[in-house]
């Protein structure tokens, strides 16, 4: 059985959750069409015939990272790439344009230099303009390169065999990583972490541009009770009245309709009926408390 570790990088929005997702089968990594979506690094398990891959789906790479959470989130990047990884799939969205963000993913990329390395051109799907003329010197960087849609799962498979080609008999470090408090295939989520998630997906789906950024969920408390239902506590944290107001809605509708959606995903997850206490709360400092 092979093993190894695969980690994704990219500047924000590219799809590299959505990759992950797609390839373990499930969702795993929250997605959304906004950038710096994912704030930390997410190691899910793949397995198959061959052997099993940990995937390290990364948060885009910030090129200004001022706030403690976009250090942090940079941190995190590099700490993974560190730990010890044997492939690396840079991830491009040819659909936009080649910017100085994406000159600095290229850079960190360039500095790994232990493992393979695999360009992977994404939202091959897209008929949309393309700026793949911009890219077009990056096939003579990378040996291998892999057009494909991660939303289409599309040409997923030719990649899976290559990252399979590359990897090493195994060494049990999956195993080790596994631990019941862990969300299954996650190997670095417990379930408040991974709730938490679910429910900051709704918030960058469901509210206007700059909202989520101001935003972050913090899961109280899970309390299975005697019925079988689950109860969970969890409140939205904003740094400003304002964004409360909007987080909230008109008779409190934005905040029922992303908590039922939020519920309905823990449902299907846990399998079990859940009620969701949802609150908004101000709190101008949650990024210094929570995040350095
Ligand atoms: N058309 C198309 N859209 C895609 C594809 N892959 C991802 N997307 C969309 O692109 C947007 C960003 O996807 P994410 O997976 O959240 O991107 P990401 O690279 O993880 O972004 P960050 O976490 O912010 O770094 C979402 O709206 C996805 O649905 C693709 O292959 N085709
Ligand atoms: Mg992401």
């Amino acid at each position: 059985m092979k093993e190894g570790t695969v980690l994704i990088i990219g500047r924000p929005n590219v799809g590299k959750s959505t990759f992950v997702n797609n390839v373990i089968g499930q969702k795993v990594a929250i997605t959304s069409p906004k950038p710096q979506t994912t704030r930390f690094p997410i190691k899910a398990l793949y397995e198959d015939e061959r052997g099993k891959i940990i995937f390290v789906d990364t948060p885009g790479f910030l090129d200004k990272a001022s706030s403690p959470l976009s250090k942090r989130t940079n941190q995190q990047t590099l700490q993974a790439i560190n730990e010890g990884v044997d492939v690396v799939l840079y991830m491009i969205d040819p659909t936009r344009k080649r910017d100085y963000e994406e000159g600095k993913v290229l850079g960190i990329v360039r500095k790994i230099n232990k493992p393979k390395k695999i360009l992977v051109i994404n939202k091959t799907d897209l008929e949309e303009k393309s700026y793949l003329p911009q890219y077009k010197f990056l096939e003579d960087e990378f040996k291998e390169v892999f057009a494909i849609s991660a939303l289409k799962n599309m040409h997923i498979k030719p990649l899976l065999d290559k990252i399979f080609s590359y990897l090493k008999e195994s060494r049990p470090k999956a195993d080790r990583l596994m631990d019941e408090n862990r969300v299954y295939p996650l190997l670095n989520q417990d379930s408040k972490i991974f709730i938490s998630e679910l429910i900051r997906e709704k918030i960058f789906l469901k509210t206007g541009k700059e909202v989520p950024y101001t935003t972050t969920v913090i899961v109280d408390r899970i309390n299975e009770r005697k019925n079988g239902m689950l109860y969970i506590k969890a409140r939205i944290l904003t740094t400003e009245d304002r964004y409360k107001k909007m987080l909230i809605g008109e008779g409190g509708r934005k905040i029922k309709e992303m908590g039922s959606m939020a519920r309905k995903e823990i449902e299907l997850a846990t399998k079990k009926k859940v009620f969701l206490d949802l609150l908004v709360e101000t709190d101008p400092h949650w990024q210094k408390t929570y995040f350095s």
